[in-house]
């Protein structure tokens, strides 16, 4: 027991023995509250809530009880009533105390004499009103029974009065009204939202229950109410409410098979992941279980044979796995079991294996007569799943292919490498070039100790546009791999890079930004640590060359080119007068290129621009090598962009972005390899 609560108990020595047995009774829930409602903080204090309503569900689910009602009442007090039996109030003759009392006071007592209803024996459920009772300042237990209405009121778990008969009624039921006990609780005041998110997921669990809530603690009260008669089929509209459904029906079935309730609804959308959900006795099982496992096999194996006797499906294909027949797929599964067994560490798994028979042969059985019921719904669910074999067995041949271990083992270096002649990958650099003419002058123009330059064609890559499995294939994209030493897959290995500078550079065009795309897309698909470890970077190849006379600036952007023709003109300017003063003194004239190089007005009528010669580089092509080292390559000069990935959810924005329309395969297979990248928004 709590120190404060000793205390309180010597200032009152007149209690009676009875209440000294209670106050045992219920001791270790006050000691030690996480135990019993999981914690002390928000959580545990609606779970004080979830208690009280777990039993009146189980009055319902009894088939005794239909309403259930849930005030929340100021000073942070709830009321939580339903039309069930009445907890029975007459003496029990073992403990010669009323039953309503032993309820309220007894751990575990809490729930069934008679074992008629599914009584949870897992988890943080089940544990019975009388925690609540416990954790409460004060608690008031109202039955409607045998004609009267009887109450009896606790303190801190220690009734306060004798059963009592209050009046008379003619139906029946139950009334808990409870104050949470601020001493144990960081926090009592309630959250309507997840009360109202709770009930209504109870509600859909227990198909036909009214569960009102009214919210009386302002000036206005705030209602809801749920019911659903459609049970789980009602759960799945309302889940997926906001999808596109890829069938005319659901698929639901509720069905009682050996002594446990079975409810599955299903129903596919036009997505690729799968959504499940499962409960068993209104218990959310986030790990699944065996419920789940009975499910998965019936709807792998009816489909299968589907397929197969409707001749969808060919003799010789090797059929559907589970991953095929779940892509798009959002399912609910609730069984209701007589002794559930919870696993695992959090008790999110189902053990009971007889939950997995039961559902398989529910599901199997209902399953087959929705399919030949509904044969165009049949028709799409087998469409989807075949092209889900289509997409796995791609992915599959493309892996196989190119990332089998071993594959780019014992390639030489590609003939079209001309590699730096330095050995020590911290001095040496790759130039990942566009086109064999650019690569051309990108070979003369380089720093062969440490400059290496492997052209692309990219041609090749536009023609296989986005698709990465194909780009691998790829005898261009394969020579990258190999000279960049790594390896790929499972046999990446970091340590074998060739270059810690791996440089990009392509045109500053359309075409360019789209092979550019694709590289970054290979990198971060396949050599994402190369991009992490800052390896990476981007060449910004100049746009113009504005030239006056010996005199020259290199411009990377349209914004800074009028700057560079003014700053140009000046110094034109400059020079004049100062040759024409030289010349007024009778001084030798150096005679400079601007003298004798053809002026050249690219806009006429623009005098500023007379005299300035200004180039356009549409590619890299046509630099020369010696501009292309001095712009692009020379590292005193050059500006490179590093390339870093922030993180992966950008990314995958960035790339889905940038590599524009959507193939299918393509998103399929990246869906199918980016193993650590969940949720693929494209
Ligand atoms: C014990 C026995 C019976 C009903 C209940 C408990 C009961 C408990 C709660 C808690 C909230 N609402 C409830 N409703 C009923 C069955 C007694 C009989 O056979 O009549």
């Amino acid at each position: 027991m709590a120190e404060k609560d000793e205390k309180k108990a010597e200032k009152k020595p007149s209690y009676s023995a009875k209440d000294i047995y209670v106050l045992e009774g219920l001791e270790p829930v006050r000691k030690r509250p996480g135990m019993y409602i999981g914690s002390t903080g928000v959580d545990g204090l609606h779970h004080l809530i979830w208690e009280v309503v777990d039993n009146s569900i189980d009055e319902a689910m009894a088939g005794h009880a239909k309403h259930i009602r849930v005030e929340l009442l100021p000073d942070n007090k709830v009321a939580v009533t339903d039309d069930g039996r009445g907890i029975p109030v007459e003496v029990h003759a073992q403990t010669k105390k009323s039953a309503l009392e032993t309820v309220l006071t007894t751990l575990h007592a809490g729930g069934k004499f008679g074992g008629e209803s599914y009584k949870v024996s897992g988890g943080l459920h089940g544990v019975g009103v009388s925690v609540v009772c416990a954790l409460s300042v004060w608690l008031r237990a109202e039955v409607s029974r045998d004609g009267g209405v009887y109450e009896q009121e606790y303190e801190r778990g220690v009734p306060k009065t004798k059963v009592k008969k209050i009046g008379s009624s003619k139906s029946t039921g139950t009334k808990i009204i409870f104050q949470p006990d601020h001493t144990i609780f960081s926090e009592t005041k309630f959250d309507l939202k997840r009360i109202v998110d709770h009930l209504r997921r109870q509600a859909f669990l227990t198909k036909g229950i009214a569960i009102e809530i009214i919210d009386s603690r302002g000036e206005v009260p705030v209602y809801h109410g749920f019911c659903f008669d459609g049970g789980l089929a009602s759960f799945l509209r309302y889940l997926s409410r906001s999808e596109k459904s890829l069938l005319d029906n659901l698929f639901y079935v509720d069905k009682q098979q050996n002594d446990m309730g079975v409810e599955v609804a299903f129903v596919y959308n036009d997505e690729y992941e799968s959504k499940e959900l499962s409960f068993a006795n209104n218990i959310y099982t986030p790990d699944g279980g065996m419920h789940m496992t009975g499910f998965r096999s019936a709807l792998t194996r009816t489909l299968n044979e589907y397929a197969r006797s409707n001749n969808l499906l060919k003799k010789e294909d090797d059929g559907f796995t589970g991953d095929d027949v779940r892509e798009g797929l959002t399912v609910i599964v609730s069984v209701k079991l007589r002794e559930p067994q919870f696993e695992g560490q959090t008790k999110a798994r189902l053990g009971n294996t007889e939950a997995r028979t039961a559902v398989e042969s529910v599901v199997g059985e209902s399953l087959k007569d929705f399919l030949e019921r509904n044969s165009s719904d049949a028709r799409r669910i087998i469409e989807k799943s075949l092209l889900a074999v289509k997409a796995r067995k791609a992915a599959k041949a493309a892996k196989d292919m190119v990332l089998r271990k071993g594959v780019l083992e014992g390639l030489t270096l590609p003939g079209k490498l001309a590699d730096c002649t330095s050995r020590s990958p911290e001095d040496s650099e790759l130039f990942i070039v566009e086109g064999d003419s650019a690569g051309g002058s990108a070979k003369s123009g380089r720093d062969r100790r440490t400059q290496a330059i492997l052209p692309l064609k990219g041609k090749i890559l536009n023609v296989e546009k986005s698709r990465i499995d194909k780009m691998l294939i790829n005898k261009e994209i394969k020579a990258l791999v190999v000279a960049i030493g790594t390896a790929i897959a499972e046999s990446f290995d970091i340590s074998k890079l060739r270059y810690h500078k791996i440089i990009i550079m392509t045109d500053a065009d359309v075409d360019g930004a789209h092979i550019r795309t694709l590289l970054l897309t290979l990198f971060y698909r396949y050599f994402r640590e190369i991009i992490d470890a800052g390896h990476l970077y981007i060449a910004q190849p100049p746009l113009f060359k504005v030239q006056a006379g010996k005199s020259f600036r290199y411009v990377f952007n349209e914004g800074a080119k009028d700057k560079a023709i003014d700053e140009l003109q000046a110094l034109k300017k400059e020079r004049q007068a100062a040759s024409a003063k030289k010349k007024a003194k009778g001084e030798e004239v150096e005679v400079t290129d601007a003298e004798n190089t053809e002026e050249v007005s690219l806009e006429t009528g623009d005098g500023r621009m007379k005299g300035i010669f200004v180039q356009r580089y549409k590619g890299l092509g046509e630099m020369n090598p010696q501009q292309l080292w001095e712009t692009t390559m020379d590292p005193e000069a050059r500006v490179l962009k590093l390339v870093e990935v922030g993180d992966a959810t950008e990314a995958d924005r960035l790339f889905s972005v940038l590599m524009g329309e959507t193939v299918e395969p393509r998103k399929k297979f990246i869906q199918a390899h980016a193993l650590s990248v969940k949720n693929l928004d494209i």
